[in-house]
């Protein structure tokens, strides 16, 4: 019996680590049995031939390998999409504006709903791959463009669907207050009523929800609606998470951090009661710099408030037909260093490590351990800071989930 189903050696491996321990090992020796991580050394230490310990051997021939990368932030299911509101807003049009006349999230709701289920998971799932082609072995999806029971479980068995048809795993967020539908303009408290009433409860019921979303922002829910979706997730024992302080601050963040969220997200108009707020919670900050770039924002996160707060941050692409047609999440670190001033390190730990906090999923996925599953990378590149400085490029060589290749 040989110790090991594959190693892969001669890696410059990047672990992802706590501070203060080493963050990368050369020359070393990673391996996996039965989907987990089995094996972490350098070349010098192991006691044997590579080929008498494991099945399979690959040689990284001095690439970087890192931990799968996770998306904690998608919408990744919806019909069509907007490049017509792209070219708009390339003429001066506000992503408000265009809300406000109709058109934006409600846009999407529209063809999200005239949309069969089949053409949904079609169009998600090629998606879905252009992530994964890039280094995704996890990914967060949202549902949030049905805004009716029928519609969000439609989206929400898509989500399904990916997680067991793709080779990676997805987790499904309800987003039932994601937008006003037009049915409830003149009724918002009817709307929030159905979303805790009917639309959650049931869609729970049938296994469809591991978290509960919602957009907190003038041009959708205010703080006090907000709470009401919630307090009905806290009853059902879901985690929640939050759109907050995107286009303005109202106050999400507070909100989040009292009810324990697993991430606030965007916040750009974040202040220090916020960040103090979401530090004294264990709250991730989960930054999304593909829509602080597609929407020519010029407020940026408060960084290094989160960072004197000790707030872990996140890296997602929010990917979306709106605001962030983002279909590679490696582009994210890139962004995340030069929009928002993260170093290479802090965005790498933002699609691996915190991005696994944002999940919960931080025990077995997200760095490099024994035991944790064998999701990694081989990239195309000698240095991880590599990965947040080309841009563009498809730098993953080989893709693996829990130890099966896949990529
Ligand atoms: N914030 C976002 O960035 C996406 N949803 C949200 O609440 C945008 C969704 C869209 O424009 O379709
Ligand atoms: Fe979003």
């Amino acid at each position: 019996m040989l110790q090991h189903d594959c190693l892969w050696v001669n890696a410059n491996l990047t672990v992802v680590s706590e501070p203060g321990l080493p963050e990368t090992l050369k020359n070393a020796v990673i391996g996996c049995k039965d989907g987990r991580i089995s094996l972490i050394s350098t070349m010098g230490e192991l006691t044997d031939v590579p080929e008498k310990l494991a099945h399979q051997v690959q040689n990284a021939e001095g690439r970087c390998i890192t931990p799968g990368l996770i998306d904690c932030h998608t919408h990744l299911v919806f019909g069509g999409n907007r490049s017509g509101e792209y070219e708009m807003r390339l003429q001066g049009r506000s992503y408000e504006e265009i809300a406000r006349s109709g058109g934006g999230i409600m846009s999407t709701v529209q063809q999200t709903r005239e949309s069969m289920e089949e053409q949904l998971f079609e169009a998600a799932e090629q998606r879905l791959w252009h992530l994964i082609k890039d280094g995704v072995t996890t990914a967060e999806i949202k549902s949030g463009y049905g805004l009716t029971l029928e519609d969000e479980a439609k989206m929400l068995r898509v989500i399904r669907r990916l997680g067991e048809v793709s080779p990676v795993e997805t987790l499904a967020t309800f987003l039932g207050a994601h937008a006003l539908p037009r049915e409830f303009v003149d009724n918002r408290s009817a709307y929030i009523d159905r979303v805790c009433h009917d639309m959650l409860p049931n869609l729970h019921e049938q296994g469809l929800v591991d978290a509960v979303d919602a957009f907190c922002e003038d041009i959708a829910f205010s703080t006090a609606e907000v709470e009401k979706v919630f307090a009905t997730a806290a009853k059902l024992n879901l985690p929640v998470k939050l759109h907050a302080e995107q286009l303005s601050n109202s106050g999400g963040a507070q909100l989040a951090a009292a009810y324990n969220a697993m991430s606030a997200d965007h916040l750009e108009y974040l202040d220090e009661d916020g960040v103090a707020a979401m530090a004294a919670s264990g709250t991730v900050a989960v930054l999304l710099p593909g829509a602080f770039y597609m929407l020519a924002e010029t407020q940026k996160p408060p960084v290094k408030l989160l960072r004197q707060y000790g707030v872990p941050m996140a890296l997602a692409t929010d990917a979306n037909p709106g605001s962030s047609p983002v279909l590679s999440a490696r582009l994210m670190m890139v962004m995340g260093c030069q929009a928002f001033g993260l170093t290479p390190e802090e965005a790498l730990h933002g699609v691996t490590i915190n991005a696994a906090k944002a999940l919960r999923l931080h025990h077995s996925h997200g760095s490099l351990q024994l035991g944790k599953v064998a999701d990694l990378v081989v990239w195309d590149a000698q240095q991880p800071a590599e990965l947040a400085y080309w841009l563009g490029g498809n730098l993953a060589t080989s893709v693996f989930k829990a130890g099966g290749q896949i990529v």
